[in-house]
């Protein structure tokens, strides 16, 4: 299909700091992001997703010390993982981006020409307090208000503070208070869920402060031009990844920008919010059109830390679960805006009741039966009843909701509609008790039944194929009768009930989700 005919969906992720290596936290953004793209590409659209690393920083450059190799080197060994690691997990993404790379610095170098053009950008003295891991400034009173003046720690990660004096050169943040404001109040979806709406906004009515944007005590990052002994602050060297990606400033980035959802953590919402905001507005740059924030993973009830050497790492899931059953774990168990806690317990009752239980047990016994009463073919449809068409109607209402669940972000609502329709699916089995027709004699409405059951896997599975990619084209390739790729099925072609034509013939069940013990 042609592209530039189709409409663009833009979806992101945070670009993921290379001093640690990769855990449950970063996958879970990268995977809800893919079921956006995959979702939006079986709709029809033009996506673009994208995702990366923030390769600059004074915490990179610490952690690079610490190992005595240069920072570069420890980029590039995480970025090695990252990228063995994302098709493990089926991430579909179209772009990756290293800010460490000729085309983000460019970018970078190119925003900050805007912000200085437009009058945002001043030289002075910085005298405060900054996180290294955060890489974020305090003045001594918000360290006081916060508590954390006595022992000189972050408010937000409680680490300790160091004090920085030193020439800075500055974003002058507090011009666009008004602004932002106004935006956000204009515009409920900006950032999402509400309750982080809320925070932001009052946040930013508190009052904003001018931005530190440069350093000069170390050296890893992209000079300031013009002024090379300041390196720029790395939040904005990394929120700029979001366009520079798309070509920014030497292309034409309206194909793809604004994004339609930038998806971080609640951890770093006032960066993209409130800096990444404002950036945009002195750049004269559209704004995203959302912002979502979602919630934070502890493990078996604690908080995951390197101390603790708790960190679940996608590796080591992958070694004992199914990469397609963790993404679907990962989204079902916890609202996408709230906090959650990640334990094998649950993940197993999930798996043994949703997918064991309902999904794959629909599938086996519909294909069995199919295949034991007519050879796997399917026949004509006859007299639909009642029960028929409420199964359709659910359908169809199955996929208006997730469409709108999806719309929002609401991952589990989405995945909650689609087994209504699978318990829905067992239930109509129940009911209509094939076993029983085909004893009776009851070809034709046997036929239908068995009709009903197999249209509705399939749509099931098309439904289902965002979350699971792998699950869902081995489902499909059973339901064809013939090896397909779900990915490459759209909603236009293949999402409509009736597809599947009297003669099709379909494979015997292989099971797709065995019990778990
Ligand atoms: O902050 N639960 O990178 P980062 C849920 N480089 N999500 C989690 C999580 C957890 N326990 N831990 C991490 C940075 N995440 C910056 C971003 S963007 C321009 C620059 C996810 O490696 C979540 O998306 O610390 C969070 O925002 C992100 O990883 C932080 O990754």
């Amino acid at each position: 299909m042609e592209s530039s005919n189709m409409e663009s969906y833009y979806v992101t992720t945070p670009i993921y700091y290379v001093n640690d290596e990769p855990h449950l936290g970063h996958i879970y953004t990268t995977i809800a992001a893919d079921v956006l793209a995959r979702y939006q590409r079986q709709c029809g659209k033009d996506v673009f997703f994208l995702t990366g690393v923030d390769e600059h920083g004074q915490k990179v450059q610490q952690a690079a010390e610490a190992r005595e190799i240069e920072p570069i080197e420890l980029a590039d060994q995480v970025v090695a993982r990252y990228e063995s690691l994302w098709p493990e997990f089926s991430i579909s993404n179209d772009d990756f981006i290293r800010t460490s790379s000729e085309r983000h610095k460019a970018g970078v170098q190119g925003m900050w020409r805007k912000l200085e053009n437009a009058g945002t950008i001043y030289k002075d003295f910085y005298e405060d307090w900054y996180c290294v891991p955060c890489e974020s400034y305090w003045t001594e009173t918000q360290l006081k208000d916060a508590g954390r003046w006595e022992d000189k720690s972050c408010p937000d990660c409680k680490r300790a503070v160091e004090k920085i004096q030193e020439e800075s050169y500055f974003f002058r943040l507090s011009a666009f208070q008004d602004r932002l404001v106004e935006h956000i109040k204009a515009n409920p979806d900006f950032i999402q869920p509400t309750s982080r709406r809320n925070e932001v906004l009052s946040f930013v009515e508190g009052g904003l402060r001018d931005l530190s944007v440069s350093r000069t005590t170390f050296s890893w990052g992209v000079p300031v031009p013009g002024d090379e002994k300041h390196v720029i602050y790395v939040w904005i060297d990394a929120l700029t990844n979001y366009i520079s990606a798309l070509g920014f400033p030497d292309k034409d980035i309206n194909k793809h920008w604004p994004a339609d959802v930038q998806l971080i953590g609640k951890d770093i919402l006032r960066f993209h919010a409130v800096y990444w905001a404002a950036m945009l507005m002195a750049a004269e740059l559209p704004l995203p059109k959302r912002i979502y924030a979602h919630g934070w993973w502890t493990v078996e009830g604690e908080k995951m830390s390197k101390s603790l050497g708790n960190a679940l790492r996608p590796a080591d899931l992958l070694k004992e679960y199914d990469a397609d059953v963790l993404r679907y774990f990962l989204l079902r168990e916890v609202p996408f805006g709230q906090d959650g806690d990640f334990s094998f317990t649950a993940l197993k009752q999930r798996y043994n009741s949703e997918l064991a239980n309902d999904v794959g047990n629909l599938l086996n016994r519909s294909l069995a039966m199919l295949n034991k009463y007519s050879d796997g073919v399917l026949g004509e449809v006859n007299e639909e009843q009642d029960m028929d068409r409420a199964l359709i109607a659910d359908i169809e209402g199955m996929q208006m909701d997730v469409a709108q669940a999806l719309d929002r972000q609401a991952f589990h609502l989405a995945l909650e509609r689609i087994s209504v329709v699978v318990r829905h699916g067992n239930r109509y089995v129940e009911d209509n008790a094939p076993w029983a027709l085909a004893k009776a004699g009851d070809d034709k409405r046997l036929a239908t039944v068995l009709y009903h059951l197999v249209e509705t896997l399939r749509l099931v599975a098309m439904q289902l194929t965002p979350f699971m990619p792998t699950k869902m084209s081995a489902m499909l390739s059973q339901i064809h009768g013939e090896e397909v790729n779900a990915e490459e099925m759209t909603a236009a072609l293949h999402g409509g009930w009736g597809l599947l034509q009297a003669g099709h013939q379909c494979s015997r069940p292989q099971p797709i989700f065995p019990r778990m013990d």
